[in-house]
């Protein structure tokens, strides 16, 4: 599909269609799509027309669906520059809809995200913030905070009186509130974060534990090379991995152990280095491993432990088996809760925060709504505690991006597509 957009789209769709129909606005029409140059045809395709405001931009809009292919769309889009139109940027449509106003920057942010979500649990979430989740509650945030503006508004303009109309109970109460709303909304970045990038899921254990064969078992392929020899991995290898809806970076590691072999060393110590980063760990054992508590003692991460080919144990007990499956299945799950356990309890309703963005911004409305609460139990005068409402405001209208200046727009929009 090819979308322009602008005060001229109509008069230069115009040049290159037959017939050029504006009305009935937003239906679509079958057109012969010609070079405007030589008269060439070059498709015959569907044609909607748009009038600004109402369309994705905001602005005129006119879009064609082609036969497509890659010779055809190729040869339409040159039709159309040679017509008098120019090559969109990445997410330019989108920017521009930000800027008309028919969306705010999370929607805008949301509308990237739905195109890259790799798994079910992305695509809910980005969803749900294209349709204003996150803008709402923001937006509620934000009206509270000015409600509690309100409420000291008798003491800023009677500054020298003792006792205002509205008791500090009550004052106290709504910025607790408020305050309690923030805090909470900030809570969900670390897993909303998370969402968008995957969990780093590493497989760790020592040499011969199955931890390649589990990693494949996750991927439902066979990714990475399983032997019976001890020290068959020896380098990390990653893989995207969608475990009960939710995106996993999967990283197969070489088996922990002291080795002598140059090579394989370096592999432990790529293992070390993800384990550092990891998100969660699967700790791999065939048996009880003596070296389990010290391993554990090391990593920061939440650790899962997997008692390996319990079919050899004749299936006795907890455990997996990628020879019978068993155990596969609560893995899974496990894995899910202790990734995302938060998201998973919230469901898919209560708005998330999902970039640093946001949780910048959020961060700055609760260190100005803390020293709202401080200034006032220091006895602060009104109108300077007030200046601290005002800041956490500004910080909410940033985030939801009612001002928003150029770079922090070229920023938002560099990983967009041309064509959105
Ligand atoms: N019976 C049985 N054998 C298994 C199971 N999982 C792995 N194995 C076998 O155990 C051996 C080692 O498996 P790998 O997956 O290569 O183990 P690893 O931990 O990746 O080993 P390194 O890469 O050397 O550190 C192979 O011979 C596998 O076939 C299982 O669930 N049941
Ligand atoms: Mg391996």
């Amino acid at each position: 599909m090819i979308r322009l957009s602008g005060a001229g789209a109509f008069a230069l769709a115009a040049r290159c269609l037959q017939p050029f129909q504006p009305d009935p606005p937003r239906t679509a029409y079958r057109a012969r799509l010609t070079q405007p140059e030589t008269g060439e045809p070059v498709d015959e395709v569907l044609a909607a027309c748009f009038p600004a405001p109402r369309s994705y931009t905001g602005e005129d809009v006119v879009e064609i669906s082609t036969h497509g292919g890659l010779v055809v769309p190729a040869a339409a889009v040159a039709a159309f520059v040679a017509a008098g139109a120019r090559l969109a940027e990445p997410g330019e449509f989108t920017r521009r809809a930000v800027l008309n106003g028919k969306m705010d920057l999370l929607q805008a942010e949301a509308t990237a995200d739905l195109i890259d979500a790799g798994s079910p649990a992305q695509r809910r979430r980005a969803l749900q913030q294209l349709e204003r989740g996150l803008s709402g509650r923001l937006a509620a945030l934000r009206q509270e905070v000015l409600e509690l503006e309100g409420l000291i508004a008798y003491d800023i303009d009677f500054p020298e009186e003792d006792e205002g109309p509205v008791s500090e109970a009550r004052v106290r109460g709504a910025w607790d509130a408020v305050r309690g709303r923030v805090a909470d909304l900030l809570r969900t970045a670390p897993e909303g974060e998370r969402l968008r990038e995957g969990a780093l899921l590493v497989i760790a254990g020592r040499p011969n534990a199955g931890k390649s064969s589990l990693f494949n078992a996750l991927l439902g392929t066979d990714r990475a090379i399983v032997t019976e020899i001890p020290g068959t991995t020896r380098d990390a290898i990653e893989a995207h991995a969608v475990i009960e809806g939710f995106p996993f970076r999967l990283i197969d590691t070489a088996g922990l152990r002291d080795s002598d072999e140059r090579v394989e060393r370096l592999g432990i110590e790529v293992s070390h280095k993800y384990l550092a980063a990891a998100d969660l760990v699967l700790f791999c054992e065939e048996s009880e491993d003596p070296a389990r508590a010290e391993f554990l003692a090391q990593v920061r991460a939440p650790v899962v432990v997997a008692r390996t080919k319990v079919d050899l144990a004749g299936g006795q007990g907890e455990g997996v088996s990628v020879v019978t499956g068993a155990g596969l299945a609560s893995l899974r799950k496990r894995l899910a809760e202790v990734a995302f356990g938060q998201l998973l309890a919230l469901g898919d309703v209560e708005p998330v925060v999902t970039r640093a963005r946001h949780r910048a911004a959020l961060e700055r409305a609760l260190a100005e709504l803390d020293a709202f609460g401080t200034a006032r139990t220091a006895g602060v005068d009104a109108a300077a505690t007030a200046t601290h409402l005002r800041a956490a405001v500004l910080a909410l209208d940033d985030l939801i991006g009612v001002v928003t200046p150029d770079d922090v727009l070229d920023r938002v929009f560099a990983t967009f597509c041309v064509g959105k």
